[in-house]
C-alpha cells in the first residue's frame, strides 16, 4: 500500500483563524481530513504533521526515507528562507510537492523565490486548498 506524507510549516496551524481572503477559511483539520478521505479512496494512507519548528520539518523529511512514498509540503515561510529545508529534501529520494494555498507570486517579492523548487518534483500555487488535492492526485494517478 502507498503511504504519503502531509507536512505543513510554520503558522499553518492558524488557518481559518485570520486572513480568509488570503487562505480560505478551512482549518488545517478541515484540510487533513479531506485530504485524508481523497488519499484513502484510492487505497493508500496518509500521516500528516505540522510544525512551527525548522528542525522537526528536517527530522520527518529525514524519517520519511524508505516509510512513504511521497511528501506533500506546504513549507510556508520556510519557503523562503530555509537552505536546512533544500538539503533535507536532497537528502532523500522521496519525492516532494511544494504546495501554496495563495499565489505568492501576486504577493511582496521576497514571496516570489523559494529555495526549496528547485528540488521539489513539483510545485502547486495560488489554487487555496484545493492545491493540496491537486498534489496529492499528481502522487495518486501516477
Ligand atoms: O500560501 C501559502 O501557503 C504560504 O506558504 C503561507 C505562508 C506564507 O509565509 C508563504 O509565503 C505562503 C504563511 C502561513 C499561514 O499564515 C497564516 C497567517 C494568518 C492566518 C492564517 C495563516
Amino acid at each position: 500500500m502507498k503511504r504519503y506524507l502531509l507536512l505543513n510549516g510554520p503558522n499553518l496551524n492558524r488557518l481559518g483563524q485570520r486572513e480568509p481572503d488570503v487562505y480560505g477559511s478551512e482549518t488545517l483539520t478541515d484540510i487533513e481530513q479531506s485530504l485524508t478521505e481523497l488519499v484513502e479512496s484510492y487505497g493508500c494512507k496518509l500521516a500528516s504533521h505540522q510544525s512551527n519548528h525548522e528542525g522537526k520539518l528536517i527530522d520527518w523529511i529525514h524519517e520519511a526515507e524508505g516509510n512513504y512514498d511521497g511528501i506533500i509540503f506546504n513549507p510556508g515561510a520556510y519557503t523562503h528562507t530555509s537552505i536546512a529545508l533544500r538539503d533535507a529534501i536532497s537528502s532523500v529520494s522521496v519525492p516532494v510537492i511544494e504546495v501554496h494555498i495563495s499565489n505568492v507570486y501576486k504577493r511582496e517579492s521576497f514571496r516570489h523565490t523559494s529555495l526549496l523548487a528547485p528540488v521539489c518534483f513539483g510545485q502547486v500555487v495560488g489554487l487555496g486548498s484545493k492545491g493540496y488535492k491537486l498534489a496529492a492526485l499528481a502522487f495518486l494517478q501516477e
